[in-house]
């Protein structure tokens, strides 16, 4: 059975739980605590060099990154629309895991890491990174369902929605953002969704 290294806390290795539900993929989930130095242990370093949380591990393949693991469950198990091969398509997909690994991930993530986590990153540039982060979010959710567009979820959707779900965590609400919580709430009504810790339910 493929296992998840695995944080419950962490909206990285949310994004690969989540997927892996709405897929129905079973898996054994191995708990790392990051904040006891899990990551940092000669064992889990010899998993993935870069000391991070979530590893997927299936038969002799080891799949660090969270944006990854995505690519790879969409590829292995999901449908077309996970991960289109139409260049446009792709390109779409592609467009929103920048997002995700930038504006979201300096700005959503990091506000968070501060109140909730303490760590000692800027607050005030954080949340002003993650504001811009929800502004364009709700732009783009303001006229289409699903971040990529089109009628069905992408990889896209699963790996922004972790962080910007828990952006209350971050002293960031969500109130001013509409089209966003709607989009929350169309994520949290797909079959076979799984929350955690700190996503309100829309
Ligand atoms: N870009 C990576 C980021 C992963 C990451 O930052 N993981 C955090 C938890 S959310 C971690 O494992 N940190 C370990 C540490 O700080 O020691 C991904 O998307 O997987």
């Amino acid at each position: 059975m493929p296992r998840l290294y695995d944080f419950e806390l962490s909206g990285n290795c949310h994004k690969i739980r989540l997927l892996l539900a709405l897929l129905g993929v079973e898996y054994e989930r191995i708990d790392i605590d990051i904040r006891s130095g899990g990551s940092q242990s000669p064992e889990f370093l010899a998993i993935n060099p870069r000391g991070q949380v979530p590893v997927y591990a299936d038969g002799d393949a080891v799949i660090w990154d969270s944006m990854a693991i995505l690519a790879y469950l969409a590829r292995r198990y999901g449908d077309a629309h996970w991960l289109p091969t139409e260049p446009l398509a792709l390109a779409r997909v592609m467009q929103w895991l920048a997002v995700s690994e930038n504006e979201i991930l300096y700005g959503l993530a990091r506000a968070r890491a501060v109140l909730k986590m303490g760590r000692p990153f800027d607050l005030d540039a954080a949340q002003a990174m993650g504001r811009s982060a929800l502004d364009v979010l709700e732009q783009r959710l303001a006229t289409e369902h699903w971040l990529a567009g089109g009628d069905m979820p992408s990889i896209a959707d699963i790996a922004c929605f972790p962080y910007v779900a828990l952006a209350p965590q971050g002293g960031l609400p969500l109130d001013t953002y509409p089209a966003v919580r709607a989009w929350i709430g169309r994520v949290q009504a797909l079959p076979g969704y799984v929350g955690m810790p700190g996503i309100e339910a829309y």
